[in-house]
């Protein structure tokens, strides 16, 4: 049932109604524009202004949002600054940004600096300096950055979460996750990627584009910047093969891909060690025919559980001690039911109705809201943002130095051994 105004939630964190958060978006394509009606659906949040470089696409966010009954948002668009004028309203709280990558960290700052909160889709930049300037850029506005990692919020991922913190697997020490995503067509597509966007960063750059999905949930399992830190990072990479032989077969000759190189690896391999001796391995894979994974596997010294990888509702498998023997793999279901996340129990049906990626979009977005109202910081900060997406400059930098280790810095300066709250606070962080 939808929560109203004023009410208590069930976890006690009180929704107070004289705080509306004002939200403002930025980009309006495929992401931006599903988002945008997520952020309308939450009790207490409104969407009060849309930007998009294109005029068109501004236009029919505010109509779609007029007619489901919400107020008409500010439309701003027809030049690369749009969002700029857009910044000078009074009346947003939140900024989410969901432009291609390489705006990500000219409007997060812009954001911040503008005296709001920002949230931002993956990644939150692309290169350590500009990853330590919203750091930077943060601390001194005294505002929020977020990274926009819907997968923190999964449920078999905030399930795992808690059955980490709980002991369940004894002392964690590995895990792995990634971003496994046959994206040949949506990258050919005239039409998915607004101007080849996306397929473009495949003739540039050889690095572990966008590995945050399956990284982020197990860097969480694991206290990262909460109690450990992420220390140095490997990086190692397959030969591009998959976009090249994909344009052979399908993509019509006068087509100008065909003016493109793809130099990125099909198959991008990080492996991150830890302060604490712990090992994550990232994956990244969106140029190779296969089904979905983000492979998320977390492992410690009384067991192990793996999804996408058994038969059941869940789609993980477990093997834990002293409850398992014999080398035989387990469902996850009975363990997921034990470890459901409140918040799943809170607004997974909710989320249910307002799709997304099975409901983590929703989930994430109400979370974000409930923690603004409260004033209280998000679950994933602006040194979690960083600490994940520095994943692709140094697997790049990696790379270049033929799989060197190279050093994760420390955005934290060293706060990361205290407790801090994070996504399993028990309500209100
Ligand atoms: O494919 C999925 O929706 C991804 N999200 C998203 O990050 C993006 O890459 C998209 C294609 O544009 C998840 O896998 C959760």
């Amino acid at each position: 049932p939808r929560r109203r105004p004023g009410q208590r939630s069930m976890t006690g964190v009180p929704f107070d109604a004289h705080r509306t958060v004002r939200v403002a978006v930025i980009g309006l394509g495929n992401r931006g524009g599903g988002m945008v009606l997520g952020w309308a659906a939450v009790p207490g949040c409104t969407v009060t202004a849309v930007c998009d470089i294109r005029g068109d696409r501004a236009r029919r966010a505010a109509d779609r949002l007029e007619s489901r009954g919400e107020p008409r948002p500010a439309a701003y668009s027809g030049s690369p600054d749009a969002y700029a004028r857009m910044l000078e309203r009074d009346d947003i709280d939140l900024v989410y940004v969901a432009t291609p990558w390489e705006f990500h960290h000219e409007q997060g700052r812009a954001a911040l600096r503008s005296g709001r909160h920002a949230m931002v889709e993956l990644p939150v930049a692309t290169g350590l300096r500009e990853l330590w300037d919203l750091v930077d850029t943060s601390e001194r506005t005294r505002r929020h950055l977020m990274l926009a990692e819907n997968c923190s919020y999964g449920r078999n991922e905030l399930a795992l979460l808690r059955m980490a913190h709980a002991g369940l697997l004894g002392d964690i020490t590995n895990g792995h996750g990634g971003y496994l995503h046959d994206l040949r067509a949506l990258l050919f597509s005239d039409t998915y990627y607004t101007d080849a966007w996306r397929r473009l960063w495949h003739t540039r750059s050889t690095a572990s584009l966008y590995p945050m999905h399956g990284l982020a949930p197990i860097a969480a399992a694991m206290d990262i910047n909460r109690g450990d830190r992420l220390t140095t990072l490997t990086a190692t990479a397959s030969a591009p093969k998959g976009l090249a032989d994909y344009r052979e077969r399908f993509v019509p000759r006068d087509h100008p891909s065909w003016n493109e190189t793809y130099i990125n690896g099909d198959r991008v391999t990080c492996m991150i060690e830890t302060a604490h001796g712990r090992l994550i391995r990232a994956e990244h894979d969106v140029s190779s025919p296969r089904p979905y994974s983000r492979i998320n596997t977390l492992a410690g010294s009384r067991g192990i559980v793996e999804d996408y990888a058994g038969p059941g509702p869940t789609g993980a498998r477990i093997y834990v001690e002293p409850d398992h023997g014999g080398h035989t793999w387990r469902d996850f279901d009975s363990y997921r039911k034990e470890f459901d996340h409140w918040l799943w129990l809170e607004v997974g049906d909710d989320a249910a109705g307002h799709g997304g990626h099975g409901g983590m979009d929703y989930v994430l977005q109400w979370r974000t809201v409930q923690l603004m109202r409260a004033g209280l910081v998000p679950d994933i900060d602006v040194y979690d943002s960083a600490a994940w997406c520095a994943a692709v400059p140094l697997s790049a930098a990696s790379l270049a130095r033929r799989g060197r280790p190279v050093e994760v810095p420390d955005f934290t300066r060293g706060a990361w051994r205290k407790p801090r709250p994070g996504l399993d606070s028990p309500e209100s962080g």
